[in-house]
């Protein structure tokens, strides 16, 4: 499983104020405790404040204080965009694309531009579908207008947009199935990707409802992950998967820390 840390982002109230009081600080500890716990990549999403420009060029030249960091620059806006991707050093991930014919007109370039890996929602220009089969189709759609630009299909991460289990409980069920059938698209295989905190939005037992759809996503196939990995049960959970699919030979030492880890 790829994670991709989540906390960098402007909806979350202290990380807002630390961008608004320019606190360096907070955000290198964020980004640090999140890349010890197993992030590949920190999501970075600064919100749509007047100042966004301003807090990208910030908040991304500040993270480059960690030298090795690898962004996934998180923005509907092009020109945001463009400016996050411009200050990174590590290859970074376009966060987000989709079908939208404006969306992908905009941002494909700037992934083509900047060389950039891309994440794709399954968002046509009617609006997120309801069923699995037309997020396989407009996941086609978007690999094949990748590669039109000379994105190649093993850099796009198709997002089949995972929505809050309390506003549309049939949801999560459509995105798993979806997942087999995307990777089926092409060869090599495009890779998958949610936005795993989306589910449990404002629910009880968030951490318990993340880690069930994980469990049950590792199982077909999903490749990535935009997660709390501050969640060390969450990520821990992802070993454990893997053991009880038969996916990972060696499973004897971590089994040995799961027990001690019970005690
Ligand atoms: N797909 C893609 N990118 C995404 C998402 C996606 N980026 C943003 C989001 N969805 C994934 N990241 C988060 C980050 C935080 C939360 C959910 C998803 C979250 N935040 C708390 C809340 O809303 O309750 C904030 C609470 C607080 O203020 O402290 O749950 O799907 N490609």
């Amino acid at each position: 499983m790829i994670f991709i840390g989540e906390k960098i982002n402007g909806m979350f109230s202290s990380v807002r104020k630390a961008i608004d009081e320019r606190d360096s600080k907070f955000i290198l500890k964020l980004a640090e405790s999140q890349l010890e716990a197993g992030a590949k990549y920190l999501d970075v999403n600064v919100g749509a404040s007047d100042t966004q420009e301003e807090d990208m060029k910030w908040i991304v030249t500040e993270l480059h204080q960690l030298p090795e960091v690898q962004l996934a620059i998180d923005t509907p806006n092009p020109s945001v965009m463009e400016t996050g991707l411009k200050l990174c050093k590590n290859r970074p991930i376009l966060n987000s694309t989709s079908a939208e014919t404006e969306k992908s007109t905009n941002m494909l370039p700037l992934a083509a531009k900047y060389g950039a890996q891309l994440i794709a929602l399954t968002i046509g220009d009617s609006g997120i579908p309801s069923g699995a089969e037309e997020r396989v189709a407009l996941a086609a759609a978007i690999i094949a207008a990748a590669n039109d630009y000379g994105i190649k299909t093993e850099d796009v991460y198709i997002d089949p947009v995972l929505l809050p289990i309390r506003a549309a409980q049939g949801n999560p069920l459509e995105v798993l199935q979806a997942i087999p059938f995307i990777k089926e698209l092409d060869i090599p295989a495009p890779k998958t990707v949610v936005g795993l905190s989306n589910i449990s939005q404002r629910c009880k037992s968030r951490s318990l409802i993340n880690r069930a759809f994980l469990a049950i996503a590792i199982y077909v196939g999903l490749d990535a992950a935009i997660a709390d990995v501050l969640d060390v049960e969450l990520t821990q959970l992802t070993a454990a998967t893997k053991i009880a699919l038969n996916q990972d030979i060696y499973c004897d030492s971590f089994l040995h820390g799961i027990n001690k880890l019970n005690k």
